[in-house]
């Protein structure tokens, strides 16, 4: 009897569950380039480019380990249109009563595929380090769930970093020696670019013939589209750009969008690395004193840390955790965020980068558009769609919590203890934006002051009852108070304004 095998766009790994459980002899592989994801929000034409691109080759590859794969295009005239469409599409095709699948990153598809007329069932997603069960089971009874505690566990688990029980180096993390300022030049010339071959220049055509209208540009398209060369990838930011990865992880810099950043999370997220193998080898230069500790495990704990731990925050909370609004904010998302003008240098950067690569490193995404977004009272859900959209490694298992939850503080606290707020002062001090900023950050009130100064004191007025009694916010509120009153009320008033000159479309 001929079973289905769906294999999504980041499912792109030949050690998938799904796989593993088939039978190449009988079973027929499908993968479907189809609207309904291509246009749940509107991606990144790089992103959707990436995707198809990379789809097309996981395909063939399949093909040439002896696969039966049935590859339905974007354009192919029978396309129905969406996964569940092309898996009964298929069904009848090959006379086909059952499917087997992938448990999918977002539990939009998970739902899909439990409502089709056709059985499909979902075997566990085996690429990451801890299971659904692992994770509640960590998570149960606790009173907060501090990424902190469940990362040791996984270190304890992996064995990754440890000599015998304890942590290598004698410290579990070294985050204190990872917050060095923007060096004066940096010494790596960023992720290796990729000249598209035959295969993805067809892609590129597709996506520059149906997503023109989308937001970012899609040439120059650079990524890797297969295993080979996302291996390549990483092994040249290993070799030359993790040394000095952790010193500089929270440092941004003007024309420097990638600086000592792996750029691989859309390696990883689509299957075409696998997060185990990876920390094994930065593992491995830190046992051959190519790396330095802090630096190997920054990033270690980035991969069996943080994004273990954001999807089981995913899985755990459900599917209405993308709807949480726990602050109530309900602005729209300013038109700055779609390349609008604005006379912020560090928003003006990151979107940029964003529109040109479909990629902002971890800091500009936490501290400059989240930070904003947070600060000027944006609708978590439009904040939500709009890093799912823009960014190439965005699927919702891993970008939600990091949006919903780390970045605008609308869980209401599973993941921050309290928001991720600053004013201009951390941006000035964590990057070289401010000296060509038409804002002055130096400058507090009045004219020219950086909107992340006025901001800042109005979301905290503004959230007062809420968070007045978090330990961690004490002095926060303490230097809000020991203003005069008139101080308070010209930020207060002067924010107004801004933010109303903001919502009417003025460039700011
Ligand atoms: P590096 O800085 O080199 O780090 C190495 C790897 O660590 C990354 O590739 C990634 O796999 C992992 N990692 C680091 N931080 C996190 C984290 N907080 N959560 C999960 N994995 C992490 N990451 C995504 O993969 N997809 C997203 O959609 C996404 N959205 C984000 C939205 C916001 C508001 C914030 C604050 C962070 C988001 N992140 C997301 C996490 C992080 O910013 C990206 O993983 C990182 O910037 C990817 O670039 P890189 O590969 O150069 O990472
Ligand atoms: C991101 C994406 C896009 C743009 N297009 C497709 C597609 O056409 N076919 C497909 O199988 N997968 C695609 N994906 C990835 C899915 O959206 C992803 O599998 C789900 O969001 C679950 O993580």
């Amino acid at each position: 009897m001929v079973r289905l095998v769906l294999v999504l766009g980041d499912q792109l790994s030949l050690g998938l569950s799904a796989l593993r459980e088939a039978d190449p002899e009988t079973d027929v592989v499908v993968m479907a380039e189809v609207m309904d994801e291509a246009s749940c929000v509107p991606h990144h034409p790089k992103k959707i480019a990436f995707c198809f691109a990379a789809m097309r080759k996981f395909a063939a590859r399949l093909q040439g380990l002896g696969w039966q794969v049935a590859y339905t295009r974007l354009d192919d005239e029978e396309n129905a249109g969406s996964i569940g469409g092309e898996l009964i599409r298929r069904a009848a095709e090959f006379d086909a009563s059952e499917a087997i699948a992938t448990e999918p990153g977002e539990f939009r598809l998970i739902a899909e595929l439990e409502d089709l007329p056709l059985p499909v069932h979902q075997f566990a997603d085996s690429r990451f380090v801890a299971t659904h069960a692992e994770f509640d089971r960590w998570a149960e009874g606790r009173k907060q769930l501090r990424m902190e505690y469940f990362y040791r566990e996984m270190r304890r688990k992996t064995g990754l970093l440890m000599e015998d029980d304890e942590p290598a180096g004698g410290k579990w993390n070294y985050d204190h020696d990872n917050r060095k300022p923007p060096p004066e030049g940096i010494g790596f010339e960023g992720p290796l670019r990729f000249e598209p071959d035959e295969a993805v220049e067809e892609v590129l055509a597709l996506v520059e013939g149906r997503f023109a209208e989308n937001f970012g540009t899609l040439r120059p398209f650079w990524f890797a589209t297969d295993h080979e060369q996302a291996e390549a990838q990483f092994a040249h930011w290993l070799a030359h750009g993790l040394p000095k990865f952790g010193d500089y992880q929270d440092a941004m810099m003007e024309g420097e969008p990638f600086l000592y950043h792996a750029v691989i999370g859309l390696y990883l997220n689509a299957g075409l690395l696998d997060p185990l193998e990876v920390c094994r080898r930065a593992e491995a230069e830190w046992q051959t004193g190519r790396a330095p500790l802090n630096a190997v495990e920054g990033f270690v704990r980035q991969i069996i840390g943080w994004r273990e731990y954001v999807r089981g925050i995913y899985f755990r909370e459900g599917p209405r955790y993308v709807e949480r609004n726990a602050l109530e904010q309900s602005r729209d998302l300013p038109a700055m965020f779609w390349g609008g003008e604005t006379g912020m240098a560090c928003v003006e950067a990151a979107v940029a980068q964003t529109r040109d690569e479909a990629y902002a490193h971890h800091i500009q995404r936490l501290m400059v558009t989240g930070n904003f977004a947070l600060l000027a009272g944006v609708d978590p859900a439009q904040v939500h769609e709009w890093y799912l959209a823009v960014y190439a490694d965005a699927y919702e298992w891993v970008e939600a919590p990091n949006v919903i939850g780390m970045s605008q503080f609308a869980d209401g606290g599973i993941i921050a203890s309290k928001p991720y707020v600053s004013s201009g002062n951390y941006i000035d001090k964590m990057s070289d934006h401010c000296s060509g900023c038409a804002y002055k950050v130096k400058v507090k009130t009045g004219e020219g002051a950086c909107p992340f100064n006025l901001l800042y004191w109005h979301f905290l007025d503004r959230h007062r009852d809420r968070f007045k009694g978090n330990p961690r916010m004490a002095q926060m509120y303490a230097t809000w108070d020991r203003m005069t009153s008139d101080k308070r009320e010209t930020i207060i008033v002067e924010a107004d304004a801004w933010l109303a000159r903001m919502d009417a479309g003025e460039p700011v």
